[in-house]
This record gives structure tokens, sequence and C-alpha cells, in this order.
């Protein structure tokens, strides 16, 4: 068994990067090594080339990532973290695997139709080769298990093809086809302004995401600000269907006590969101502050 993830050194970890995918590498850290498996976890500073930003910026946004994970929990003692671009051989195998890689299967990436808007003439090729970089990053390692979030799921099919293809033209099983590790409780975390799109550190709105570096306070009001709407809460999960926002708020909750969002609802069924979101508040401040605590000290 071997567990490879990685992150952009882009700015600060936020709610849906914990939830979604960083709380799952520390779960999976001693589960691992009770395998006799290996866990990397790395930096990616080759996919934050994608968008510019300065030497010095980078430099800090790459400590402060580091300290972060630290901070969550990941044990340099039980796991490998790393720089991407310490290593040469991501590059040069994604280089290889171009040479593998189809530009449909590219064109159709969902992410990058998001990110490249309707600019794509003006977009970097470095965003648009980026699911072939995450390919090699996984594939250079004989990786077997990728623990992400739900956003992520696409680019790993993407990699399994190109796996498969790099092994059918050259006759020989040269790569090991990866499995995604989607926490299903929390594949997912939207943003709390608005229930469609999905929490991100590049989102313009600070109100929209639950940074991990935020204070209690600002947590809490967050959570008071947080889109719902007038209807009580349902007391069960059908209930929630066409009402985003409300699903959301209970996804957190259900994702940070590790029970189902039925569990939740049949705690707060029938409440108004008032009381529900003062609740969610303290909820994330016992879960977060300790994390926060560590990582500015
Ligand atoms: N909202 C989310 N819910 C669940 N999981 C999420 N992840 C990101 N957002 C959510 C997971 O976090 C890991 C790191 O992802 P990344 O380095 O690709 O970060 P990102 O996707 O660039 O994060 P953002 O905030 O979404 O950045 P922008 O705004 O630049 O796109 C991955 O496993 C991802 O699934």
């Amino acid at each position: 068994m071997r567990v490879l993830s990685g992150i952009q050194p882009t700015g600060n970890l936020h709610l849906g990067n914990y939830l979604g995918a960083i709380r799952n590498w520390v779960r999976m850290q001693d589960e691992v090594a009770a395998k006799g498996g290996q866990s990397l976890y790395f930096l990616a500073d080759l996919h934050s080339l994608s968008d510019h930003m300065t030497r010095e910026a980078r430099r800090d946004a790459l400590t402060d990532m580091a300290a972060a994970l630290v901070a969550c929990g990941i044990d340099s003692t039980k796991s490998v973290l790393f720089n991407q671009a310490r290593v040469p051989a991501h590059a040069e195998l994604c280089w290889l695997l171009n040479g593998t890689a189809r530009m449909g299967w590219l064109n159709r990436m969902t992410q990058w139709k998001d990110k490249a808007g309707k600019n794509r003439d003006g977009a970097s090729v470095a965003l648009f080769d980026y699911p072939v970089l995450q390919a090699a990053d996984v594939l250079l390692y004989q990786t077997t298990h990728v623990p992400v979030g739900d956003d992520q799921k696409q680019h790993l099919e993407l990699a399994r093809d190109i796996a498969v293809k790099f092994n059918a033209d050259t006759g020989r099983e040269v790569f090991t086809l990866p499995e995604p590790t989607i926490p299903p409780a929390a594949a997912r975390i939207m943003s709390l302004r608005d229930g469609q799109a999905k929490m991100s550190k590049s989102d313009p709105s600070d109100m929209s995401r639950i940074n991990l570096t935020d204070d209690a306070d600002t947590i809490a009001q967050k959570v008071r600000k947080a889109k719902t709407d007038p209807e009580p809460l349902p007391s069960e999960v059908a209930g929630l269907e066409g009402r985003a926002e409300a699903k959301n708020l209970v996804t957190i909750m259900a994702a940070l006590d590790d029970r189902s969002a039925d569990a939740v609802l049949a705690e707060y069924g029938g409440s108004q969101f008032g009381p529900f979101k003062a609740a969610l508040a303290e909820r994330l401040v016992v879960e977060l502050s300790p994390i926060r605590e560590r990582y500015l000290g």
C-alpha cells in the first residue's frame, strides 16, 4: 500500500481542504504504517506555477503550508512530506506522459473549463496540462491510494486512463492503477455564501470559507452570516433536497462529528438555523483551535 497526495501552496488552508483531504491524510498515516505501507504527502509547488506569484510570495506560501500540514497532524516520523519541485522526476515523467495523454481528454476536464472560463486562449499551458502533471505525481511512486476531495476524482480517472494507455502502448505493466480515497461524508464542502460553489481559496470573499487560521470570533461570525433559507431544518436528509446551503451546513456538522447527516437531523430537525449555527460554530472552534494554536506557535 502506498498513499500519496498533494496540495498547492497557494494561500490558507480552509475547511474544505481539511475535511475533504487533510484530515484523511492524518488518519491514514497510522493505518498505512500498520499495514507496512508508506505515506507520501507533497507541496505541489510545480502545480502552483500555473498562476503567477512573486518568488518571495511563493517561498512564504510554501513555508506556511508546510507549517499548516504539520499543525493538522502530518507527522514526519510517519509520513514523507516533501516539495514536488525538489524531485525533478515529477516534471520529467509529466513530459513523457504528455506523449500519452490526448488533447480531447484534457479538454473534458471540468476544472480546466471552470478555471480557464471564457478566456481559454489567455490561460497558461500549465493550467491545461495540470492533470498530466498530477498523473505523473501519482504514477511516479506506483501509488495505490490517493486521498482527495471529490473535485479531484475526474483527474484521478484521467491518471488511470493515462496509465492504462501507457501500459498498453508499451506492452508492459509499467504503472500501477491508483484508487481515489474520497471521504464519503465531506467529499465536497461548499461555499458559505453559495451552496452551488465549492469552498475554495481563490473565492474573493473571505466570508465564503472557514480558514484554519480563523479565530473563534471569526468562525462564529462566518457561520452566523452563512447563507441559509427561512425554513426550519428537516428531520431527514430527503428534506434537504433543493436546499444546498442548509445541506452544506449539515454536511459540515456530520463530518466534524463522524456521524451521518440523518443522525445530525435526528438531533436538530425542526430547529431554526440560529441554535444550529451556534452549535456548529462551537463544534468548529473545538476542532480547529488546537490546529490554529499549533500553527501560530
Ligand atoms: N471544497 C472542498 N471540499 C472538499 N475537498 C476539497 N479540496 C479542495 N477544496 C475542497 C481538496 O483539498 C485538496 C487540496 O487541493 P488543492 O491543492 O488542489 O487545492 P485546491 O483544490 O486548489 O483548493 P481550492 O481552495 O479549491 O483552490 P482553488 O481556489 O485555487 O481551486 C484536494 O484533495 C482537494 O480535493
